[in-house]
């Protein structure tokens, strides 16, 4: 084995947080009352959080100094103007207009740049995102690569998007009847799955031959650096921060969540180079977020995020965190346990086709494998499958993907590889009695992002 497999974790611990498990009697009262909900268990019934890595991270002992140099003026923070310079010099884009988190973005970036019946094309689809498209008149079309659909194959960059189907949508639709491309690096919802640069390039020399745009979602962009730097022929010599910069040469602007690559527990973003259209975005930042000169959020938070960008792109940082995430997977691969391959750089995806087989999708295999998962030893995880891709706008039926997953998601710099050990060995101990898992349905279902909210019961 090489020596940095698995890299010792490149900080030392200074503040501690204790957590504790409940007995498997408590938690079986607690999921029931959660309604088989992972959302809606509340924070200290739990062991070891995976529900989600963002605004989980741990931030470091600069990230709470700056804390203390927050400057909380109403217009003209001192604290934006070092977020501004730091994400203006790192990704190079020309402006940058700050938000509550990723969604605010999101919600500005729809607003200003699709006009209605447009179509957004994309690689797979975010809960978030898409919801903003389309109650902004957007018609999301998913162009990621067939292979990303499917769990079992292991293959490099299936994150990236498949440039026939992009050319058959601008042929079929004509060019002004696309709003812009929306990439994301990483893919989400595929696991976790990087986005190649070569890929970047050629989405950029497609689009520009059509005169369309191509906003990324940057929100795990530092994870999708170090798979480049790991795996891409010519890249293995240059720093992250080169592979971050050069990634976002390829796009117009971007959204970014904070809440993960920028190591914070709040704030996000929304970037661009166009004069015209960051002069409509600030006109609506204050009216959803705030002023133009912090969007959202305090003085604090905004130094923090200018600090942790900077601390994401060191190079021990982020191998050990995609290498924490491997060896979560290499556990469970060693065990048999199937899981969406390669593993990417947040989470591992249990795939719940394969590990109950006896549910079907209409009964939320991969809501009732999370909330199993819990019962079985207080971990907590999130249901992305056929709960989280919601309903057709249009038809009223299930979106049902290909993929019906439960995301354990990593937090950055918060737990061990011993805590990681004990996540495999609750997973591996669910496999042995997973005939025992039951099918849910649904006894409150929102009619918007259902996941968040949603209460079931079981079904025999
Ligand atoms: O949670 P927000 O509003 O800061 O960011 C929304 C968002 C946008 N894009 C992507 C790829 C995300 O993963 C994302 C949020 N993700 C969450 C909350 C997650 O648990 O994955």
């Amino acid at each position: 084995m090489s020596l940095n497999k698995y890299p010792a974790e490149p900080f030392r611990i200074k503040s501690v947080e204790t957590v504790k498990m409940i007995s498997r009697e408590e938690r079986e009262k607690v999921i029931k009352e959660a309604g088989y909900n992972t959302f809606l268990i509340k924070s200290d019934d739990v062991y070891i959080d995976l529900l989600t890595d963002s605004g989980t991270n741990a931030m470091s002992d600069r990230q709470w100094a700056g804390m203390m140099i927050g400057d909380e003026s109403y217009a003209g923070s001192i604290n934006f103007r070092h977020l501004e310079e730091t994400v203006q010099d790192i990704f190079g884009f020309k402006h940058i207009v700050p938000t509550h988190q990723g969604r605010g973005a999101e919600n500005l970036l729809s607003q200003i740049a699709i006009k209605q019946g447009q179509y957004v094309p994309g690689n797979m689809y975010f809960t978030t995102t898409r919801y903003h498209q389309e109650r902004n008149g957007g018609i999301f079309v998913d162009i990621i690569r067939d292979e990303a659909h499917e769990a079992w194959m292991n293959i490099p960059f299936k994150g990236d998007i498949d440039l026939n189907k992009l050319q058959k949508l601008i042929d079929e639709k004509g060019a002004e009847n696309i709003a812009y491309v929306c990439l994301a690096v990483t893919v989400n919802l595929a696991g976790g799955q990087p986005v190649s640069m070569k890929n970047m390039k050629e989405v950029r020399e497609l689009t520009r031959r059509h005169g369309i745009r191509v906003f990324y979602d940057v929100t795990r962009c530092v994870e999708n650096a170090y798979f480049i730097k790991e795996q891409e022929e010519g890249y293995t010599g240059k720093t992250i921060r080169e592979i971050v910069h050069e990634m976002f040469s390829y796009a117009d602007g971007c959204t970014m969540s904070g809440k993960k690559d920028c190591l914070v527990n709040i704030g996000g973003f929304l970037c661009m180079n166009d004069d015209d259209l960051f002069a409509e975005a600030k006109e609506l930042v204050v009216a959803y977020e705030g002023m133009p000169s912090y969007g959202g959020m305090a003085g604090r938070d905004m130094e923090a995020m200018a600090i942790g960008l900077k601390e994401s792109l060191q190079f021990e940082y982020i191998e050990h965190r995609v290498k924490q995430v491997r060896y979560l997977g290499d556990l469970l691969l060693k065990a048999g346990i199937p899981i969406i391959e390669p593993t990417g750089g947040h989470a591992i995806f249990l795939d719940a086709r394969r590990f109950c087989p006896h549910l079907q999708q209409d009964r939320f295999p991969a809501q009732s494998l999370a909330a199993n998962l819990y019962l079985e030893s207080g971990v907590r995880s999130m249901e992305r499958g056929i709960v989280s891709a919601g309903r057709n706008k249009y038809t009223g039926d299930h979106h049902r993907p290909k993929l019906e997953t439960v995301r354990l998601t990593i937090p950055r710099r918060v737990y061990t590889y011993r805590h990681m050990d004990l996540v495999a060995e609750a997973v591996i101990s669910l496999y042995k009695r997973r005939e025992s898992i039951k099918g849910l349905r649904f006894v409150y279902e929102p009619k918007q992002l259902r996941f968040f909210t949603a209460r079931f019961e079981e079904t025999d």
